[in-house]
């Protein structure tokens, strides 16, 4: 929100608005993916990422003038939790939240690079593999990598994937990889800045699930 960010005065706050205006939009996009992604594989993933959601959303609304942005949520939870902190409450939901968007940043920004197997240029396997390693593999136990072998396998179609992003219509998929290209700019610029607020915070964990 454009007006939002020109009428304040320091650019920290600015960028902790943007944050927040962002990240809405953002969770906005997860849920329709998933939606589009239909197959039951998804559902749990859908069900944790959801759960994310209102959690944060729960916290946000018990106060939002207190909690007008990502960064003062911390904060706050920091201060009431104490030792706790930061494994409880939002703080906790936007950590893995931040993950999971991460793998769809990472997936997208491999179909927009390109990347494909040459064998199989209609999959998605390759981006989606990618994107695991990159960011959700690393905090997930051997009984659940299995698992995102199995859900890879249920992934669409590379069509079938960009006719879901696109509601539906069939589009070509220059247009649709352009449209997620654009999608990036800001996407990628708002989780980095999540990523960073939780190393400057010290507030990431790194235990398996
Ligand atoms: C966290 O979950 C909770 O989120 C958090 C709190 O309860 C905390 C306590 O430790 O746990 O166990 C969850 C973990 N979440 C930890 C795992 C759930 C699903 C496991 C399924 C494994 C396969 C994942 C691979 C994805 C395959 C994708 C295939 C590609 C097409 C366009 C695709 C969109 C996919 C988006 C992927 C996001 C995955 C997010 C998983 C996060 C995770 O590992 S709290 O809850 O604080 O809110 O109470």
């Amino acid at each position: 929100d454009i007006d939002e960010i020109e009428s304040v005065e320091d650019p920290l706050t600015c960028v902790r608005k943007f944050v927040h205006a962002a990240t809405n939009k953002c969770v906005m996009y997860v849920l329709e993916i998933g939606d589009c992604l239909g197959s039951t594989v998804f559902s749990p993933i859908k069900a944790d990422v959801t759960g994310n959601i209102t959690k944060i959303k729960n916290v946000y609304e018990t106060n939002p003038t207190k909690f007008k942005t990502l960064q003062l949520i911390l904060e706050g939870e920091k201060e009431q939790y104490g030792t706790e902190w930061p494994n409880v409450g939002a703080t906790l939901a936007l950590m893995w939240l931040k993950r999971g968007l991460k793998f769809i940043q990472v997936m997208l920004q491999s179909i927009a690079d390109g990347e494909r197997d040459e064998s199989n240029p209609n999959f998605i396997r390759v981006n989606a593999t990618k994107a695991y390693e990159l960011t959700l593999k690393k905090y997930h136990s051997w009984f659940v990598q299995r698992l995102f072998t199995v859900a890879v396998y249920a992934a669409p179609s590379k069509s079938d994937f960009m006719k879901a992003l696109s509601k539906g219509r069939e589009v070509k998929e220059e247009e649709c990889v352009e449209k997620i290209r654009q999608f990036l700019v800001n996407f990628t610029v708002t989780i980095d800045a999540i990523y960073e607020m939780y190393t400057k915070m010290n507030a990431e964990l790194d235990y398996k699930v």
